[in-house]
């Protein structure tokens, strides 16, 4: 497609993330003109900018690698069942460089506005710097966790210790400070109980003079197991990686981990008993979606499960009021992202741990040395907030997305997402969000999906390029139809009883306001499936010109 005539680009990839990475390497396979860019400083994503203490996979390393560099997978051993961040980022950079992408990625710069031609069929794309570029095809790879979120309390900016959010921790190649922090001596608060907090509040209670975590709701939160990779069996997982991942593509969640029953009715104390020690004592999501399927849909199953996870935390915390103001009262066992903790709970057990529970004490204000709850003042030298992000839709927020007629995105998703198949938005033609808002490859062990979605896209642009398309776009009623599909299959499961989450985002306005799902959850071989017949019907819903 020799366009680049016509625009600057045939494509450009928003993000040089997992996922953009890959879309560049395919869609340059395919002789196409590609820019990606990227609001860092390197390739990576989220394996380039959390790099907290104790930030790791709680996918096994294995699963999580590039499937389609076979000698990268063949050179490369990986230390742990789940790999800490640096070695996540060295793999990912490693295969940057195999797949030769830093050249055809401007860093350090933001997207700040994309607007649609409808004349030209194409995009133009403002950049930071006062840049502009056009491109045929738009493709967003800005990953579901990109935009932290920081919280607002009264007097934050008078705090003159350091503070730092999780997602912007220090390090040289981000030009944050490129520095180690060192805890030891000094008196830590932190903010957040999610993943990022859990793995925070470990490691963090190891080194730090004191640390008082601020909780405003627990987690369910399960061991992770993990383990060193010895060289016999890193020799055996080399041999196996084709068996590996063609086992993740067939499971609900691209793990290597499925539901061994569907179904716990019928089954005894004792047996059940049985299964959940053995899952709880095994590494990785085999606790969250390795037993009984129906936990997601039954109540009386959902809580089998809870109620076995919440007596795991009485037995592991020794303070029994401190381990009921860590069992989650609000919510079952599964129904938000699980974190996967090495030794959380046994934080708590330190004497130099506090547990500040800000339901019952809230925060009243910050000053220059700590931070006043109601009932008592916190001395801290740095604070951390792993207080998340604006998840799914927040990268895309960032940017202002203008499609036919200047309709901007803000105005097509005021009441939700509304996409067809995750990856196109009606009125915005030859734009596709990819691992986006309602997208099979959302809510899943992220490389194994937005391997095969990449490839489900890039095949569309064979046919594109074979035939000369110049415009692709999502049909309207199709895109209504998925968007409900999307509702009606969480509509099936308990989900929808949590809405306090990252899977949700708040919607509308007025007595209308209220949650939306943002991720697909029907499970990867359905979504597989869809989009599968979807090709199958000359894809079907995408109409092409
Ligand atoms: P999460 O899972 O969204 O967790 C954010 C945490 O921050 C959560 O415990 C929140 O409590 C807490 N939070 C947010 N705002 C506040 C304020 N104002 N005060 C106190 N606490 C607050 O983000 P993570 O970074 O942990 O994990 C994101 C994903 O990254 C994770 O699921 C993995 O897939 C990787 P809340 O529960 O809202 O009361």
């Amino acid at each position: 497609m020799a366009e680049a005539a016509k625009f600057d680009y045939d494509a450009i990839i928003i993000g040089a993330g997992l996922t953009g990475m890959y879309t560049m390497w395919k869609l340059r396979q395919l002789g196409l003109s590609v820019r990606i860019i990227e609001k860092n400083g390197d390739v990576g994503g989220t394996w380039n900018m959390n790099r907290y203490p104790g930030c790791k996979l709680d996918s096994e390393s294995y699963t999580y690698a590039y499937s389609f560099l076979p000698d990268l997978l063949q050179e490369w051993d990986w230390s742990n069942e789940f790999a800490s961040q640096p070695e996540v980022m060295e793999f990912f950079s490693r295969a940057a460089d195999k797949m030769d992408l830093r050249k055809d990625i401007t860093f350090n710069t933001r997207v700040t506005k994309a607007a649609f031609d409808n004349a030209a069929n194409s995009w133009t794309v403002e950049l930071d710097n006062a840049e502009a570029l056009s491109s045929r095809w738009l493709l967003t790879a800005v990953g579901a966790l990109s935009n932290p979120i920081m919280p607002s309390f009264p007097g934050m900016d008078l705090f003159r210790g350091e503070s730092y959010h999780s997602y912007y921790w220090p390090h040289a190649r981000s030009g944050f400070g490129g520095k180690e922090v060192d805890f030891t001596g000094k008196r830590v608060g932190v903010f957040g109980t999610g993943s990022t907090g859990v793995q925070i509040i470990t490691e963090v209670g190891k080194t730090a003079e004191h640390l008082t975590v601020f909780q405003r709701h627990p987690n369910w939160c399960a061991p992770l197991c993990n383990k060193p990779i010895e060289p016999e069996r890193m020799a055996e997982i080399k041999a196996r990686y084709n068996d590996i991942f063609a086992r993740c593509e067939s499971t609900t969640s691209g793990f290597q981990h499925d539901f061994r029953f569907a179904s716990s009715e019928g089954t005894t104390a004792e047996e059940r008993e049985a299964v959940f020690e053995e899952v709880y004592n095994q590494s990785g999501f085999e606790i969250w979606v390795g037993h009984y399927a129906d936990m997601f849909t039954s109540p009386v199953s959902n809580g089998y499960i809870t109620d076995f996870i919440a007596k795991k935390i009485r037995q592991r915390v020794k303070d029994p009021k401190i381990a009921e103001k860590l069992i989650p009262k609000d919510h079952g066992f599964g129904l938000k992202r699980v974190p996967m903790e090495s030794g959380y709970y046994e934080t708590y057990n330190r004497p130099s741990v506090t547990l500040v529970d800000l339901v019952e004490t809230p925060v009243e204000e910050f000053t220059p040395t700590g931070i006043r709850t109601s009932d008592a003042f916190h001395e801290l030298d740095i604070l951390i907030y792993a207080t998340g992000f604006d998840a799914i839709i927040g990268g895309l927020k960032q940017m202002d997305i203008h499609g036919i007629g200047g309709k901007t995105l803000k105005e097509s998703w005021a009441d939700g997402p509304f996409t067809y198949l995750g990856l196109q938005i009606p009125e915005f033609p030859n734009l596709f969000t990819l691992v986006g808002a309602h997208n099979g490859a959302t809510n899943c062990n992220i490389p194994r999906c937005a391997e095969a979605q990449v490839n489900w896209v890039t095949e569309m642009f064979t046919k594109i390029i074979e035939q000369g398309i110049e415009r692709v776009e999502a049909d309207e009623a199709k895109a209504e139809e998925w968007t409900q599909h999307v509702y009606d299959v969480a509509a099936q499961t308990l989900l929808p009883t949590v809405t306090n989450s990252w899977f949700w985002g708040e919607f509308g306005k007025g007595p209308k306001r209220g949650h939306k799902l943002l991720v697909y959850n029907g499970g990867n071989p359905a979504y597989r499936e869809r989009v599968s017949k979807v090709k199958a019907n000359d894809y079907e819903g995408f109409v092409m010109s």
